[in-house]
């Protein structure tokens, strides 16, 4: 009989429990079985009328019982006080100002974010307009428009990550030379930053995805000299002092002449690294004088109009800036690295 009646006593607590909305309810429950005139406790004083081994049976039975309530209750308890207290921010949520406070943590931007912005800023005190391009291609306006075309030689100078459809990565910011002198009359100067994709193996200087910052002026009498005379103003306003460069012919389809532009490597001084190839120059940019072919291209009569354009490696520019030994750095998502900027 008395089994029963603990049975019982189990399974409608358990229910109660279950049922329970707000912690009133559950101290209820709480009172009415396991409180001192609780259920539990008339069964327990009720012991003493027994015979011994019914009592330590029935005894046995009773706290098993007490227990599982116990334990129900504990368990329901946090999920109904969780819910109490969402319900009643707002209406009565207090704030300890003796509490100290959480510091809040600011991002930053990405140091080539920081440096390609830096260079569109000089470059527009000197009066070149900001210009974008998209980052996937045809091979008309990377390689045929340069004057690459199929089959020349000079397109293996770019590793190229072709996609389907005869589209490609870009491989260089040049094709905006294109892009633009379609839609747009000379005299004018603008620059094009953007991010490129080569296929080439890595190293402390190079990289499969970099960044370019490409230069455009085309008038009626730009020469050699005025780009010199450009990217040594940008350089000393870059850096805040003047920079030993050195002009290096070169070979580019869409310049004639070509050079490169190498800068005395400011991660070792000029001593020699893994950066400058142990020379103590890093190539900076590719430049020259714009091809009358890529003029006619873009829809420009060469007779008339010319100039020359630039392709600056944005990397490289700021592992210059701040001495960084390694490009691969910043692509490494190490926050170490990235914080200090
Ligand atoms: C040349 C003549 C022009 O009229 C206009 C632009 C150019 C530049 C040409 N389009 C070009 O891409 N030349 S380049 O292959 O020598 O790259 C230019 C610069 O990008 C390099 O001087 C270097 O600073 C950077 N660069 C090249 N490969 C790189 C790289 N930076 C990081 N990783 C790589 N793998």
């Amino acid at each position: 009989m008395e089994k029963i009646d603990l049975r019982t006593i189990k399974e409608q607590a358990g229910k109660e429990v279950e049922e329970a909305k707000e912690l009133k309810d559950l101290d209820k429950v709480f009172k009415k079985y396991l409180g001192k005139k609780g259920k539990l406790a008339q069964i327990f004083s009720s012991l003493r009328n027994l015979g011994e081994k019914e009592r330590a049976e029935l005894g046995k039975e009773a706290n098993r019982t007490r227990k599982f309530i116990e334990k129900k209750i504990k368990e329901k308890t946090p999920f109904i006080s969780g819910a109490e207290i969402s319900v009643s921010k707002g209406k009565k949520e207090r704030f300890d100002v003796t509490v100290p406070g959480k510091k809040r943590l600011l991002g930053h931007l990405h140091p080539l974010t920081l440096i390609k912005r830096k260079a569109e800023e000089i470059f527009q005190t000197i009066g070149f307009s900001v210009v974008e391009g998209p980052e996937v291609e045809n091979e008309w306006y990377n390689f045929d428009a340069l004057n690459i075309p199929k089959n020349h030689p000079a397109r293996d100078m770019w590793d190229t990550f072709y996609l389907k459809g005869g589209l490609l990565l870009r491989t260089h910011t040049s094709p905006n030379q294109i892009r633009y002198m379609e839609k747009n009359n000379p005299p004018f100067r603008i620059i094009v930053p953007g991010r490129i994709f080569r296929h080439e193996a890595t190293d402390a200087s190079h990289e499969i995805n970099f960044y370019q910052l490409e230069g455009l002026m085309i008038g009626k009498d730009i020469s050699a000299a005025n780009f010199k005379a450009i990217i040594k103003e940008f350089l000393s306003k870059f850096f805040g002092k003047e920079i030993k460069i050195r002009l290096r012919p070169s070979y580019f389809p869409f310049t004639e002449p070509s050079f490169e532009v190498d800068i005395n490597c400011l991660v070792c001084g000029g001593k020699g690294c893994k950066v400058c190839s142990k020379t103590g120059w890093l190539e900076l940019m590719g430049a020259g004088m714009v091809h009358p072919s890529v003029l006619r291209a873009g829809g420009i009569n060469p007779n008339y109009w010319q100039g020359f354009a630039f392709g600056i490696g944005i990397d490289r520019l700021a592992m210059m800036k701040y001495k960084i030994n390694d490009i691969r750095l910043f692509y490494s998502g190490d926050l170490r690295f990235l914080e200090q900027f």
